[in-house]
């Protein structure tokens, strides 16, 4: 057992404030290993150091009114400030502490900045700076400019090089112990979120109701969520990312809600499926997901393909198709024509981390080489091979979605489909169900999403 699996298994049996110590102490064992890895970088581009910027605040078009704020991934990866416009981190290798030059100005409109949770200070040397000219100050002559905007006027090659992100998506798969334990504090978060929606879905809440009983639990404004809440009640569980929600109740028949929490900086990203009558065959038919959606978790590990698995889950949904008499075909013919990819359009799962949809997944080198996802599945966002501590998800998804239905009840596989139980399905949208898992270098699975579950009871 290393330091950081001594320190996980401490995490979970203290207070908030050992807590509160705990991953203090974590961060800093993760700046030390962002150090080495960004020295490597340099290296390897030949750049003498690196500034990220956090981003700048947007207006709206002729207006007063900005954009809500947050800092880009790339910052996000070494600072959990994710509200804070106007930050630079240069990093120079892992022989200096990383310098942290913080805006400060005085500012009475606004409520004051975020600042950096207790003991994570200690990290940097920090710079409070009025103005961009004292930031320019302490560049060196080669220093590689990661933001958004280019208000340090650094010439093209430097300015976002497409080598250095590279680089930087590359060693991002594999996840600090920190990291690891941002994501799974993220998922104990959001699981009383979760439980509040499916309560307020049973009572017969509206969507945004059901979003507000979400917010409420997890007791974070709604700029916060780490991607917009999808909440769909009945036909709407069948729109992938449905985010306009519906104010009006509806009877409930099917609740799919699609949300996560964001825990400085990083993502969870869960799915759940509910059936009002839990007599119902959608209710049965969530049960069967329930279980091949666990399966699918298992094949996980250290070298395997994303790719495969993604395949092995089409079968597993045309599995479900026709145990539930929607399929008249076997598992391998719907797979060989397509069919089982209209009921289940996206793949399986992505990179998570801080990108919910974390970048690099379909890297093959830190230089920049793609493995793009096959032509059959151009959705799969992940087509690398699993490497050790990298946190994936795991969604497989079964829809009844009336555009696909109507191509596949005019193409020549119609008679290969039962279209009266189609027609009963289709009041209920679909299922997806989604964890959260890290491949953990003993090559053991840890299913964050469901542990956050079995823990909250
Ligand atoms: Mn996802």
């Amino acid at each position: 057992m290393n330091q950081f699996q001594v320190i996980d298994q401490q995490l979970s049996k203290t207070d908030v404030t050992a807590y509160g110590n705990q991953i203090a102490l974590l961060y800093q064992h993760h700046i030390a290993e962002k150090s080495l890895r960004f020295q490597a970088i340099l290296e390897a581009t030949g750049y003498e150091d690196l500034l990220i910027g956090s981003g700048e605040t947007k207006m709206q078009f002729q207006d007063d009114m900005a954009y809500a704020f947050k800092a880009n991934p790339y910052f996000r990866e070494w600072v959990p400030l994710a509200t804070r416009a106007g930050c630079y981190l240069q990093i120079t290798g892992a022989a200096s502490k990383p310098r942290l030059f913080l805006l400060s100005v005085e500012d009475i409109w606004h409520t004051a900045p975020e600042s950096l949770p207790a003991g994570f200070e200690q990290a940097f040397d920090i710079i409070e700076y009025a103005s961009i000219d004292e930031v320019k100050k302490c560049l060196g002559t080669a220093t590689a400019f990661i933001n958004e905007t280019n208000e340090l006027e650094a010439v093209a090659e430097f300015w976002n090089p497409q080598a250095v992100l590279h680089q930087i998506d590359f060693q991002r798969r594999g996840k600090t112990a920190y990291e690891q334990e941002c994501v799974r504090e993220a998922n104990r978060r959001a699981v009383p979120a979760h439980r509040a929606a499916q309560q307020a879905f049973m009572q017969g809440a509206s969507e945004v109701q059901i979003a507000a009983a979400y917010l409420a639990a997890c007791d974070c404004r709604e700029n916060e969520m780490p991607y917009g809440i999808i909440a769909g009640v009945n036909e709407h569980a069948a729109v992938l990312h449905h985010h306009n929600l519906f104010k009006q109740p509806q009877t409930p028949r099917s609740f799919l809600i699609d949300a996560g929490v964001e825990v400085y900086g990083y993502a969870s990203d869960i799915t759940r499926t509910y059936a009002y009558d839990s007599g119902s065959d959608f209710a049965a038919m969530i049960e069967v997901m329930d279980k091949k959606q666990l399966e699918l978790c298992a094949e996980g590990g250290i070298g395997k393909s994303p790719v495969d698995i993604h395949v092995l889950s089409q079968h597993k949904i045309a599995e479900i198709l026709i145990e539930f008499d929607v399929l008249k075909i076997s598992a391998e013919e719907a797979v060989a024509n397509n069919i089982a990819a209209s009921f289940y359009p996206h793949g399986l799962g992505h990179h998570l981390g801080c990108n919910v949809h974390d970048k690099g997944s379909q890297l093959a080198n830190a230089q920049g080489d793609m493995l793009p996802p096959p032509e059959k599945y151009p959705k799969l966002r992940s087509g690398a091979p699993m490497v050790a501590n990298q946190i994936h998800t795991v969604e497989p998804g079964l829809y009844f979605i009336p555009a696909y239905l109507e191509k596949l009840k005019a193409g020549e596989h119609t008679s290969s489909i039962n279209w009266s139980r189609v027609d009963e399905f289709v009041p209920y949208g679909g299922i997806r169900i989604e964890d959260n898992i890290i491949v953990h270098a003993d090559n053991s699975l840890e299913n964050l999403t469901r542990d956050a579950f079995a823990g909250s009871q």
